[in-house]
């Protein structure tokens, strides 16, 4: 009796406690999610500046804006033809071979499936509890927190009984990513949200938070062969993961496109079920190259080198000092849409300075001031505080939760930009642009960006998402 107890005691600490918890398996990678090239879970700046979040006791809060990104997500349908396809070399060898050695053996555990277990409901969503294995990165759950502190954050911007309505781009893991906001900003509130939809359609117009997508004289692939210099600068950085894997695994043949997708693989996975056990088949260094790659890519495809990015962001800056100037009576002006949203309004709002000094093709430029991962991972945002100390108004930006002083006007309380300062720094930035005409923007499609105000005067134009 007494031995029984004993072996089935020790059955469980075996058991227990040679397969980790999630939490666990989170921690010990938590040191990689800087590195994750924009894909990461939400996560704060590095480098972050040592600022009080708090205003100055002497300040008052005039009004916010908050520009965001979804949370975590599944990889689109055609990122993850990619990136199943190196599941399946993986998997086709272990049939063959009947196992795997070395960094790739935990494909040897039977229970071990590909992370997308049902394509019709997952590909391009954002992570929910109903869609995945829940862990702290799902981004159902960190959509509801961050609407949660949000409010205790800026909740007393807003009257008693009010109903805010914010808006969303017109794909499901950014409106969902609103929803969960909202619930978690009116969990403990008499508030409510309505989140009205904005068309991701070129027939938007001006009218819209993907300004991008409208604009016919923007080509995302302009730069592509300047790109392709780099990624051929790296293949002996892929062949070395590609030799390293076939070493431990005589036969085992990944192709070059097999090996590029590791590192998507790794990011997704870790997106989805909280770590990801192919995040420990790269080295630091690999992650380095890659994360560099991930910010370049976006960089000469969304940013600065594009032509006419600085006209498709200037929608945006415009717009953001419209609310600040003509306000439409709302002192919580939300949005959401996506990275290449965001990122491309960055290029004007702050690196505007390195037009002529693009991020390097040559060498990793580790100084580079734009880093994806530092700006958009998952759930990434942007807020705009607007406030007044003494008689003067000022505003700054909060970036993922730090401060982010302008590097060319910081002089006030709260290392923020005096509002006059902001207002002729941005039109010095949009001067000579024009979206409708760098555009090309038909005139049968809106010619001006409206929805902030026109929503309460038309209450059919914009659809609500429920
Ligand atoms: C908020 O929405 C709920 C559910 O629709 C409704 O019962 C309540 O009256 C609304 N509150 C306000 C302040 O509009
Ligand atoms: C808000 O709603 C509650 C409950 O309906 C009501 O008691 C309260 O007076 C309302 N506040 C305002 C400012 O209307
Ligand atoms: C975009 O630029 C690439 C590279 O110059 C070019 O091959 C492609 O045709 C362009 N696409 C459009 C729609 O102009
Ligand atoms: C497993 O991989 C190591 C290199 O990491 C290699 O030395 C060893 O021979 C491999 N074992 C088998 C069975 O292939
Ligand atoms: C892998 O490639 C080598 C050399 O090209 C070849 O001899 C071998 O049969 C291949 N292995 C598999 C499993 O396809
Ligand atoms: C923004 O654009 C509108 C035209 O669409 C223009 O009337 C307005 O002056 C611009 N605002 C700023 C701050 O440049
Ligand atoms: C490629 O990498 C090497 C060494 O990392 C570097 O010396 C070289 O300048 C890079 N660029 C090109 C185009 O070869
Ligand atoms: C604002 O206050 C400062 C000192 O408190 C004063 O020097 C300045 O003239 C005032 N400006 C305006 C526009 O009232
Ligand atoms: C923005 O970049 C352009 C191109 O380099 C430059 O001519 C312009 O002066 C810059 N604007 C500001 C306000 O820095
Ligand atoms: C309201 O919006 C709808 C849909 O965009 C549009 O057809 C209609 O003309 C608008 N009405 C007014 C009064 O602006
Ligand atoms: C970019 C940045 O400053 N990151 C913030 C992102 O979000 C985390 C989580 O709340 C913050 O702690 C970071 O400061």
């Amino acid at each position: 009796m007494q031995l029984q107890l004993y072996i089935a005691a020790a059955f469980l600490a075996i058991t227990c406690c040679s397969s980790k918890s999630i939490a666990e398996l989170q921690k010990e990678q938590e040191y990689i999610l800087p590195y994750l090239g924009g894909s990461s879970p939400y996560m704060p700046m590095k480098n972050k500046r040592f600022i009080d979040l708090e205003l100055p006791e002497t300040c008052k809060l005039n009004s916010v804006q908050l520009s965001q990104r979804h949370f975590s997500r599944y990889p689109t349908a055609s990122a993850n033809k990619l990136i199943k396809a190196l599941y399946t070399s993986v998997e086709s060898y272990k049939k063959k071979v009947g196992a795997l050695n070395g960094s790739l053996s935990f494909f040897n555990d039977d229970q071990y499936e590909y992370f997308v277990t049902d394509e019709d409901s997952q590909l391009g969503e954002l992570t929910k509890v109903s869609n995945s294995r829940p862990n702290k990165y799902t981004g159902e759950t960190c959509a509801r927190e961050f609407g949660y502190d949000f409010y205790h954050r800026y909740g007393s911007l807003l009257n008693d009984n009010e109903t805010l309505t914010v808006f969303a781009s017109d794909s499901d893991r950014v409106k969902d990513t609103a929803k969960y906001f909202a619930e978690g900003f009116t969990q403990s509130t008499n508030n409510n949200i309505t989140i009205l939809v904005i068309s991701e359609d070129a027939s938007a117009g001006a009218n819209t938070l993907t300004p991008y997508k409208s604009c016919n004289t923007f080509n995302s692939t302009y730069n592509d062969d300047l790109l392709d210099t780099f990624f051929a600068n790296r293949s002996a950085t892929l062949k070395g993961i590609q030799t390293r894997l076939a070493d431990e695994n005589p036969g085992l043949n990944l192709t070059i496109a097999n090996v590029e997708n590791i590192y998507d693989y790794c990011s997704f996975e870790l997106n989805v079920k909280g770590f990801s056990e192919m995040c420990n088949v790269l080295t630091r260094d690999e992650f380095t190259m890659f994360d560099y790659e991930a910010s370049l890519d976006h960089y000469y495809s969304y940013m600065n080198p594009t032509p006419n990015s600085a006209a498709v962001a200037s929608l945006l800056l415009n717009n953001s000092i419209e609310l600040l100037t003509r306000s439409n009576g709302n002192k919580l002006n939300l949005a959401w849409h996506h990275d290449t949203d965001i990122n491309n309004f960055l290029s004007l709002a702050l690196f505007n300075e390195t037009n002529n000094n693009y991020m390097s093709l040559d060498e990793i430029d580790f100084w580079f001031p734009f880093r994806r991962e530092d700006f958009t991972p998952m759930g990434g945002n942007i807020i705009l505080e607007d406030y007044t100390c003494g008689n003067e108004t000022y505003v700054r930006y909060i970036i993922n939760d730090s401060v982010y002083p302008l590097n060319d006007c910081n002089n006030g309380p709260g290392y923020g930009c005096k509002l006059d300062n902001f207002i002729e720094r941005a039109e010095a930035l949009m001067s000579g642009l024009d979206f409708i005409t760098d555009c090309e923007i038909s005139s049968e499609y809106p010619q001006e960006l409206t929805f902030w105000w026109d929503y309460k005067t038309n209450s059919t134009a914009y659809e609500t998402f429920a």
